[in-house]
């Protein structure tokens, strides 16, 4: 049974060892509206081109596990309204159904490990929900970056989320976190949380990819990217919008997987599509970032 199916580019690049960037679909079909989320998608895909590497956005289609798309495959993640968001429980009934399924930052950070793949760009990783201790959600994304051997490059964790409680989790599980270039945590919509972590160039991380595959480290190193000055939010603005969101989901009582789609659809309706153009601006910019890295990982 073989349920990884390559692109022909994608095979070809790993075979040569060419860096190649991986990219979860769950923000295209669950995080973003039609046709923003399509236009993010290829965009994404040429920023990492424009620097030397290649993309591989992942997703379930046909009972496989897709490792680089076609346009057309991307447009139906886009497009079609019934695409399941599979999270890494999720995979095998998805697969098993022959479901189209939009992978999570869990399950893409599986099979880009499984693959050999070691970059990974994204916008927000999930976390620890606010309000745990009434309510326990926690993203799968966490136990998944503790046993799989990638550098994810985010903007932080979502805005959405309790980033503190998020960071003491990943500490808990191996994950090393690093800002880069900076020396504070970024807050996805915004540039900085004010949380100190220890700030990296893109030279040591590539460093400290190559050390990690030497002591055979499964965790997962996060390496965290502030969303550009001309692009980020204000922190009281969005803050203020983000508990007015999560009032809403709580009166609507939504729950379980459907809470992050919620709180940024609605979040992005409160902002006037405002936050929705951030989320564009900052995932462009990790893809940039990681794909520097994986240039640098590959020179000999
Ligand atoms: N980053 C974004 N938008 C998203 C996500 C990340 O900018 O929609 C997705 C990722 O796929 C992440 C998921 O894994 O949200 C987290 O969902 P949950 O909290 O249900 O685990
Ligand atoms: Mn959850």
């Amino acid at each position: 049974m073989t349920l990884l199916q390559y692109s022909e580019e994608i095979r070809e690049a790993l075979v040569h060892k060419k860096p190649i960037v991986a990219l979860e679909s769950t923000i295209i079909s669950h995080g973003m509206p039609y046709p923003d989320n399509m236009k993010m998608a290829l965009n994404v895909e040429e920023i990492i081109r424009g620097e030397g590497a290649i993309p591989a956005t992942i997703a379930i289609m046909d009972g496989k596990i897709k490792i680089g798309l076609t346009k057309t495959e991307i447009e139906r993640l886009a497009k079609e309204p019934d695409v399941v968001k599979t999270s890494i429980r999720d995979l095998p009934g998805v697969l098993a159904k022959k479901q189209t399924g939009a992978t999570t930052v869990a399950t893409t950070s599986y099979a880009a490990d499984l693959a050999g793949i070691r970059f990974f760009a994204t916008g927000g990783l999930g976390g620890v929900h606010r309000g745990v201790a009434d309510h326990l959600d926690i993203s799968a994304d966490l136990p998944t970056l503790a046993k799989t051997n990638i550098c994810i490059v985010s903007a932080g964790i979502k805005s959405i989320l309790d980033i503190s409680k998020t960071l003491e989790l990943l500490e808990t599980l191996g994950v090393a976190v690093y800002g880069l270039d900076t020396d504070r945590y970024p807050g996805f919509y915004f540039r900085d949380t004010g949380i100190p972590v220890p700030g990296a160039t893109i030279e040591e991380i590539a460093e400290m990819m190559k050390i990690k595959d030497h002591l055979s480290l499964k965790q997962a190193l996060h390496v965290a990217v502030p969303v550009p000055e001309q692009d980020a939010m204000k922190r009281q603005v969005i803050e203020g919008i983000i508990d007015a969101a999560l009032q809403e989901a709580d009166n609507q009582n939504i729950t379980g997987k459907d809470i992050t789609p919620f709180l940024l659809a609605n979040i992005k309706d409160k902002t006037d599509g405002e936050s929705l153009k951030t989320n564009i601006a900052l995932v462009k910019n990790n893809a940039k970032a990681a794909a520097q890295m994986a240039v640098r990982y590959y020179q000999p």
